[in-house]
């Protein structure tokens, strides 16, 4: 492996002579924090020592942030997330503070390799996917363009669950982050909150219509325990904190019940407690309808909100001013319970009159919705709500009311108020959170461009015509610095060395590289150093599956969440017709591919296994087929997760954008594989959309329809049977999979995956196909023309800038937070 490159920041002093010093450090705290002799240290000892010696570095920087923020009387921003995909921590904090080779050196001089140490980190996998990680990114963005924030989320003791492959079908096992310990947290006891459920509810004033004041006797409590992480910004110039929170009991044990014999009761309250923050739903589409699941959301949007209430009056003594000095994202409906908590607290708590309340969490909240899948959106039913949360049960009640007469007053019908309220009582009376969300936010957003006109005319296109200032795009974005800088290290360098430093402050200067896309000598290198990212790939894949891969083979990946909307399935399908191709014509000069894929399927989504299980069958036969030469390998790279991606993303040439269009609300992956020079097969959804406008249509394959034709389609009645039979490859794909011919031991295995193409296929891989089929052929072609692909390479990374999550928070502070 080559090292990676240094980087030395020109504000900083040349720190090189400071190595000496930070190896005393890590010996110091390997000694006296871990307790270990350094000559008998292990490699996870000196991890631990290193990430203690690093995080006293953010300290000084951490306390000065928040001085500030107090001192200066800043705007504080709150992101609240369910989940917070963070990955590994170190390289990100050594890197952004500047000390990169100062530890590296530091290290060596001890005899331990960074890189190797740097491996044992565990990454910290506490979301789902794309959600997640743009939380970790953005929090990452905010302390690098100096906003005051603070990520409010919970600590889960398993993240999500590992994945390994069991003949080729997904197993799930629990993810133990925490095992060895977590050197970067700080537990904060003092940092401590009840939170309440169920139990009952009395009217303090004379209102009876849920806006009086009222005292909420909960019948359970609760808890709540912050663990602080350190978020370092780039150059170190803003430390800001994630706040985790742990449930406890408020009895560990109930001592007159063990003593009276009752060992398990004794300890039933507090395994309730803990139970509470011990697993992240792996829910990625569908929502957990679990109970747990509210619980979770409640715990730590009060527990979050009782403790920005504390800040807040602790500095200002008055909550009057709240919305002046306090912004709070929700990050999807996850939080959307948090809006009738801050009424409450308001109101009961702290006194003030249920319409000010009112008036005030509106001005404090802003709101994110991430899909438009109904599946998704989340809505919990009413005997459910009411019993757990009694008090917010009334106040949703109360803040319905006002908002239905605000309908009424604005003379819509009584289908456009059915579809604005609170309450779903087409079936099983629900409260929906997202429209809870959107009438207490002055703010909802969506995440492309596409996505937030699609918002406008589907799920909230009654609550926009009534409230039609609110809805706002602010496309995702990624942290460069861990995106491009961190995981690519040599291309950062060859980047740094030809247009200069100011691009690691302004990812938009990025485009200077533009004009070197036809310069033969600069292509080289940048195509060297792609070239060094697919052997480091393939020796990844080598070692954990034992495939061999062919280098300058084109390294086509799709690693993301495993759905059918996401169309992997198309993919492996493409894949199919193309190994048949190779069968009949052999002679044809084909281009030599690498179809690699990644992610998770939700544990109880079975059509998503079942993709999985007919990637890894079609694998099997293609890679054992000596008549294809090596010309197509498949590989499924199991466990994805951010280190993985880190890996995955700067070795690829071309990257997988392909879902139905209306259905991905942006991607963030796509952007990820533009910056660090892969192209992009996709169609036109989510921030593909953007990209094409970003990079130049002739540098991204567009294929497929757009999400106004798919609709159409849909409406006129589409029938997939009927395209199939006019497309010969994919009927002989399908046929090939249908017969078994992958599934020799268990024939009709993929039977239902295949009947659900021909017959509904409701995200239409059908009406798709052969357009993508032929946009592959394209791509070969492209390929196959070296000078004209490599410049097409250097002009993705050129033009990607502009997907700095640095430019995105931008937009969230200067229109929606109003702060920084
Ligand atoms: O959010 C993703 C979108 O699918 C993707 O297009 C977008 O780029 C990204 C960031 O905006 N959505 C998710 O990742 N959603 C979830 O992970 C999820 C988690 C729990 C749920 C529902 C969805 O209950």
């Amino acid at each position: 492996m080559s090292q990676p490159q240094t980087v030395d920041l020109p504000l900083a002093p040349p720190r090189r002579s400071d190595a000496p010093v930070l190896a005393a450090d890590i010996v110091e705290r390997l000694t006296y924090r871990i307790g270990k002799d350094p000559r008998v240290a292990e490699r996870h000892d000196w991890l631990s020592a290193t990430i203690l010696a690093i995080r006293d570095r953010v300290i000084d920087h951490w306390m000065d942030s928040t001085r500030s923020t107090y001192e200066q009387e800043h705007k504080r921003v709150y992101y609240l997330s369910l989940e917070f995909l963070i990955g590994r921590l170190m390289r990100d904090a050594v890197s952004n503070l500047g000390l990169l080779e100062e530890t590296r050196d530091a290290l060596a001089s001890l005899g331990v390799d960074l890189d190797v140490i740097a491996e044992l980190e565990a990454d910290a996998a506490l979301g789902n996917g794309g959600l997640g990680r743009l939380a970790a990114c953005f929090m990452e963005a905010m302390a690098s363009v100096d906003i005051p924030a603070y990520g409010y989320g919970i600590r889960y003791v398993n993240g999500l669950f590992r994945q390994e492959l069991h003949d080729g079908w997904q197993a799930e096992l629990p993810e133990t982050w925490l095992a060895d310990g977590n050197p970067w947290e700080f537990p904060r006891r003092e940092s401590s909150y009840e939170v309440g459920f169920g139990g009952t509810v009395d009217t303090v004033g004379s209102e009876t219509d849920g806006t009086g004041r009222c005292v909420w006797r909960p019948g359970e409590r609760v808890i709540a325990t912050a663990f602080d992480t350190p978020i370092v910004g780039w150059r170190g110039k803003r430390v800001n904190t994630l706040r985790l929170w742990s449930a406890r009991p408020i009895d560990p044990i109930l001592l007159d019940a063990f003593n009276a014999g009752d060992h398990i009761g004794a300890l039933a309250e507090s395994n309730r407690a803990e139970t509470l923050t011990r697993v992240l739903y792996p829910a990625d589409a569908n929502p957990a309808g679990q109970e747990l699941r509210l619980r979770q959301e409640f715990f730590f949007s009060s527990a979050s909100l009782q403790d920005i209430l504390r800040r807040h009056l602790q500095q200002y003594d008055s909550l009057t001013n709240l919305a002046d000095k306090v912004a709070i994202q929700l990050n999807d409906t996850h939080p959307a319970v948090a809006v009738a908590e801050l009424v409450r607290l308001l109101t009961d708590v702290h006194r003030l009159d249920f319409a000010a309340s009112w008036h005030i969490a509106r001005d404090c909240f802003g709101y994110t919705n991430h899909t438009l899948l109904p599946e998704a959106l989340e809505s919990w039913p009413i005997p459910l709500f009411e019993r757990l949360l009694p008090r917010h049960m009334q106040i949703v009640y109360a803040v319905n009311a006002i908002v239905l007469r605000e309908a009424r007053a604005a003379h819509f019908d009584e289908a456009s108020i059915r579809s604005i309220s609170l309450i779903d009582e087409s079936g099983e009376r629900r409260v929906r959170m997202g429209n809870l969300a959107f009438v207490g936010s002055h703010s909802i957003n969506g995440v492309s461009q596409l996505h937030t006109d699609l918002m406008k005319e589907t799920v909230f296109a009654n609550l926009h015509r009534l409230y039609p200032d609110r809805i706002n795009a602010k496309t995702n974005g990624i942290t460069p610095r861990r995106w491009l800088m961190q995981c690519n290290p040599d291309l950062f360098a060859l980047v740094r060395e030809t247009i200069g430093d100011a691009f690691m402050d302004d990812a938009a200067k990025l485009v200077d590289l533009d004009r070197f896309a036809d310069d033969p000598a600069f292509v080289e290198r940048f195509s060297a150093i792609k070239r060094e990212n697919k052997v480091k790939l393939s020796n990844l894949v080598a070692r954990r599956l034992g495939i061999r891969l062919d280098p300058d083979a084109l390294f086509d990946v799709q690693i993301k969440r495993i759905h059918e909307y996401k169309r992997q399935m198309m993919n492996i399908v493409e894949a199919v017709a193309l190994y048949d191709q190779i069968r009949s014509q052999p002679d044809r000069d084909w281009v030599p591919r690498v179809k690699l894929f990644a992610g998770k399927a939700a544990p109880s989504y079975l059509a998503a296994k079942g993709i999985i299980k007919l990637i890894n069958d079609v694998a099997r036969v293609i890679n054992n087929d000596p008549a294809v030469r090596g010309l197509l390998k498949i590989v499924f790279v199991p466990n994805y997760n951010v280190s993985l991606a880190e890996v995955m993303v700067p070795g690829a040439d071309l990257s997988e954008q392909i879902s139905t269009a209306g259905m991905e609300a942006s991607g963030t992956g796509n952007m990820k594989f533009a910056l660090n020079g892969a192209l992009t097969i996709g169609t036109l959804d989510g921030a593909n959309v953007e990209i094409r406008d970003q990079v130049g249509r002739e540098n991204i394959v567009i294929f497929g329809m757009t999400a106004e034709e798919v609709g159409t389609r849909r409406a006129e009645g589409y029938d997939p049977a009927s395209v199939i039979e006019n497309s010969r490859e994919l009927s002989q794909a399908l046929m090939a999979i249908e017969s078994g011919v992958f599934s020799p031991d268990d024939r009709t295995r993929h039977a239902d995956l295949i009947r659900s193409v021909r017959e509904r296929d409701w995200f239409m891989l059908a009406a798709d196909f052969d357009a993508y089929a032929a946009a592959q052929r394209r791509v070969d072609g492209i390929f196959a023309d070296k000078p004209a692909w490599h410049a097409k390479t250097v002009r993705n990374t050129a033009h990607s800038g502009w997907f700095s999550a640095d430019r995105t928070i931008r937009e969230y502070a200067s229109e929606i937070w109003r702060a920084g």
